[in-house]
């Protein structure tokens, strides 16, 4: 470029609408990350396909979800990596399948963090580009390192593996320790009660589930018996940090006004938003003004609350004037799931209410109900609204939004993510190929076939009821005539068994799936 071009161009740059009206006058393309937009990304934990109204639920009103779902695509084959929490989002945040990483099962909520600090993640991937990052709601991703003690300083979490700012709770609802950590700290901790927490042994004097139902108002069906938080007993032991426990009513509204915060905060940069959705996990305690909202009892209420919690988001984009070119995708960790674990009416009050919709099995399965979920994506200044059959995994994020942020992924990093940002934008049909589904063991997706490997597991889960899909045959289905997974084709078409897996086989052995 000329020198005298050069200097002229750096004396307007304090003028961004000036520089971008000389570029557009000289023809000269903004690049990918000066285009890209804000991100929002919600995640909602155990939403099933069938559990939102755009997907055909009819008991549960989700005019949010439903408001998102017109204004934006619609995916019909949008997966997560997994059928359960923390393998999906680890394969999420670093577009490796979990499953190639011992240590990446459902874990407990004094584990460590299982993202070695210094990766290239989700997050990463847009500070690069020098967006805001911040998180919001669920991790179950682990934290500190070894022996953590809750009342120092909790590290390393979020802010080591790329966000700015981060308000979390450590694991699930129903796990202890039951408080909210923001950034590296315990909320609202008096030092003079200390937190201590254990997965092997109870704290003597403490009460628990088993030995105290007295004190429940939410009682377990299975497992949940041990601290008793907020009159319910939950996974592991904790004593001490009282002040600090939260309140499960109300912790829809404190992640979104947190999630609110963060936008208001971040308005004048571009920002990515990870607000993870508590709702419709296990327990599910909505607050008062959603309790009886559907006919379905909890699990259909916090449902509800989950699409207010999405309204709340959408407004505070509108009232920040930010929604044009905010890219708000919402999607959910895993299949649905009905009795999780406590006796809050779901099974009895679910009638023929559908929440996988049309798949087969649910949270915890490899048949389609564990992975398909709502998948919307909605981004007004470039997104046509639409319905969208193109196949996307939640893997493919990272490498998608290196594509969206005009970045080139290192060879050795994000392993299994596909650029999918044609399809995710509408402008392809198509989106991958073939995607590895994981519950235990793995199934393969190939276009219309689905191939799930021989195991020799439980065919059903027996406390959840959840259809596993564990079977020591083959099991073939032709998704196209069959979304139902019923019947097994794998002893007619042999051929096409052999070719998905070895298929499978190679993506298992080779260490990645990206070109
Ligand atoms: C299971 C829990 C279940 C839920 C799940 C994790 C029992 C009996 N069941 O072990 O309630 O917490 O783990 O769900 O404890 S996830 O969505 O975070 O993966
Ligand atoms: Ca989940």
């Amino acid at each position: 470029m000329p020198s005298l071009f050069v200097s002229c161009f750096r004396g307007v740059a304090r003028f961004p609408l000036l520089v971008v009206g000389l570029a557009w006058l000289l023809g000269v393309r903004l690049s990918a990350a000066e285009r890209s937009p804000n991100v929002v990304l919600i995640y909602a934990d155990d939403l099933g396909y069938g559990d939102v109204g755009a997907y055909g639920a009819k008991r549960i009103p989700t005019p949010h979800l439903d408001r998102v779902a017109r204004e934006g695509l619609r995916f019909t084959s949008g997966y997560s990596a997994s059928a359960t929490c923390t393998p999906s989002r680890y394969a999420l945040l670093t577009g490796e399948y979990a499953w190639r990483r011992p240590g990446t099962g459902i874990l407990p909520g004094d584990a460590a963090l299982i993202i070695e600090p210094g990766r290239t993640t989700l997050a990463t991937v847009f500070r690069q580009a020098g967006y805001r990052t911040g998180v919001v709601g669920k991790w179950h991703l682990g934290l500190g390192s070894k022996a953590l003690d809750w009342n120092g300083t909790i590290a390393p979490g979020p802010l080591q593996v790329g966000f700015d700012e981060s308000f979390i709770m450590a694991a699930t609802g129903d796990r202890v320790p039951c408080v909210y950590v923001r950034d590296q700290r315990v909320v609202g901790l008096d030092p003079a009660d200390p937190i201590s927490v254990s997965y092997q042994q109870p704290f003597p004097g403490e009460p628990t589930g088993r030995q105290n139902p007295e004190l429940l108002r939410l009682h377990p069906s299975h497992g949940h018996d041990m601290a008793v938080v907020n009159g319910i007993s939950r996974i592991g032991y904790m004593k001490g940090g009282v002040a600090a426990r939260w309140k499960d009513e109300d912790m829809a509204d404190v992640f979104t006004s947190e999630a609110v915060k963060f936008l208001e905060r971040s308005r004048d940069t571009r920002f990515f938003l990870f607000f993870a959705l508590h709702d419709p996990h296990v327990p599910r305690v909505p607050h008062p003004r959603f309790v009886g909202r559907t006919t379905l009892g909890p699990r259909g209420d916090a449902i509800v609350q989950a699409d207010a919690c999405v309204g709340e988001v959408m407004d505070a984009l509108r009232r920040l004037k930010l929604e044009d070119n905010t890219l708000v995708l919402v999607t959910s960790d895993n299949g649905p799931v009905v009795d999780d674990g406590y006796r809050d009416d779901a099974v009895e009050k679910l009638g023929d209410h559908r929440p996988a919709g049309p798949w087969r099995g649910g949270k915890y399965s490899r048949f389609e109900g564990g992975t398909r979920v709502p998948f919307l994506v909605r981004w007004p200044a470039r997104v046509r609204p639409g319905v969208s059959d193109a196949i996307v995994s939640q893997v493919d994020l990272v490498a998608s939004v290196a594509a969206l942020t005009g970045q080139t992924l290192a060879e050795n990093v994000a392993p299994d993510s596909l650029n999918v940002l044609p399809a995710l934008l509408g402008e392809s049909p198509s989106g991958r190929t073939a995607v590895v589904l994981h519950a235990g063991r793995l199934a393969l997706r190939e276009g219309r076939w689905k191939y799930i490997e021989p195991s020799t597991g439980p065919a059903v889960n027996r406390p959840t009821n959840s259809e596993l899909a564990n079977a020591p045959d083959p099991q073939l289905y032709d998704l196209e005539t069959d979304p139902g997974e019923t019947n097994n084709l794998a002893a007619r078409q042999p051929e096409r068994v052999a070719t998905l897996r070895t298929q499978l086989e190679q993506i298992r052995t080779s260490g990645r799936s990206r070109p």
